[in-house]
């Protein structure tokens, strides 16, 4: 087993199988964050399919002001600029579901682990997470000038900090041996060309629902939703062509966006 997977601009490239996402691709050693860093060179005119990979990011990134642990050397720390010029903003969430098949797709491939979503932008192994995504946009009412999709892996992590010890894991924790990196990037980034042209093509899910409700960790398994002022406890059952999560409570059938709630499982982390 290799003790160092140093990531290189230059394995990447080789590596990285894709048309045009990631065929630009912008290496640092460290960073602030990725999606920021992504942020700003969209503001200087970079092109759609750039992409930022850092081996530490110094302030990481999760949703809604928290932040996410990407120590050196150990995970895979990325972002995507990407300018979909047909999508329309109220459609770019559907992007993290996108992102998190490809992912989940791609650990299997590499790992032969079973990876699973916890949706909307958690890739769950063993009941632990190994990867969040988070998808910012920049638009105005009717139109997306860029969506920056942040991807953050634990690959190589041997431990964590207290706090989140609970909830995380890495894929060298869950399988006992190294992965390289850059493959895996390569592969995440070769799953999503080839999901986000089936996306592109029908504008939405329809093409991707199968094999996403398959990887589902919360299908048919009880959930709670959690707004800004209730909690509806109920099945999940899966998600439509629109990445609404389908929840059943006794008879109805709710469809529940990502932006607003939080699922929870009512046993543990999933
Ligand atoms: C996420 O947010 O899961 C999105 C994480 C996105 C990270 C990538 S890395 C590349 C790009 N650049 C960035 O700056 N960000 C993106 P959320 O669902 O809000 O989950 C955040 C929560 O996950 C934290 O509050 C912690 O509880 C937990 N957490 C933090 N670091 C973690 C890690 N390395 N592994 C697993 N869980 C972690």
């Amino acid at each position: 087993m290799k003790q160092e997977d140093f990531i290189t601009a230059e394995v990447l490239k080789e590596q990285m199988r894709t048309r045009i996402l990631g065929q630009n691709i912008h290496y640092v050693e460290e960073i602030d964050s990725t999606n920021v860093e992504v942020k700003r060179q969209a503001a200087n005119g970079a092109d759609h399919g750039l992409l930022v990979i850092a081996e530490q990011q110094t302030m990481g990134k999760g949703r809604r002001g928290r932040s996410w642990n990407s120590p050196k050397g150990t995970g895979i720390w990325m972002s995507l600029l990407l300018k979909p010029g047909q999508l329309r903003p109220e459609n770019a969430s559907m992007l993290t579901l996108v992102t998190a098949l490809s992912v989940a797709d791609a650990i299997r491939e590499v790992t032969g682990l079973e990876a699973w979503i916890k949706w909307p932008n958690d890739i769950v192994v063993n009941g632990k997470k190994v990867c969040g995504i988070l998808t910012e946009m920049s638009s105005e009412a009717n139109r997306i000038h860029y969506i920056v999709i942040g991807i953050g892996i634990n690959v190589n992590t041997k431990e964590f900090p207290e706090e989140i010890s609970e909830i995380a894991t890495s894929l060298l924790i869950e399988k006992g041996t190294a992965a390289s990196r850059s493959l895996l990037a390569a592969k995440v980034m070769e799953q999503l060309e080839a999901n986000y042209e089936l996306f592109l093509q029908s504008g939405d899910l329809a093409y991707l629902l199968k094999p996403y409700n398959e990887k589902l960790i919360n299908c048919n398994k009880q959930v709670k939703v959690v707004g800004s002022n209730e909690e509806i406890t109920g099945t999940a059952k899966g998600i439509n062509e629109k990445g609404e999560l389908l929840v059943q409570i006794e008879d109805r059938l709710l469809e529940v966006c990502s932006g607003e709630v939080s699922v929870r499982g009512l046993y543990g982390y999933v």
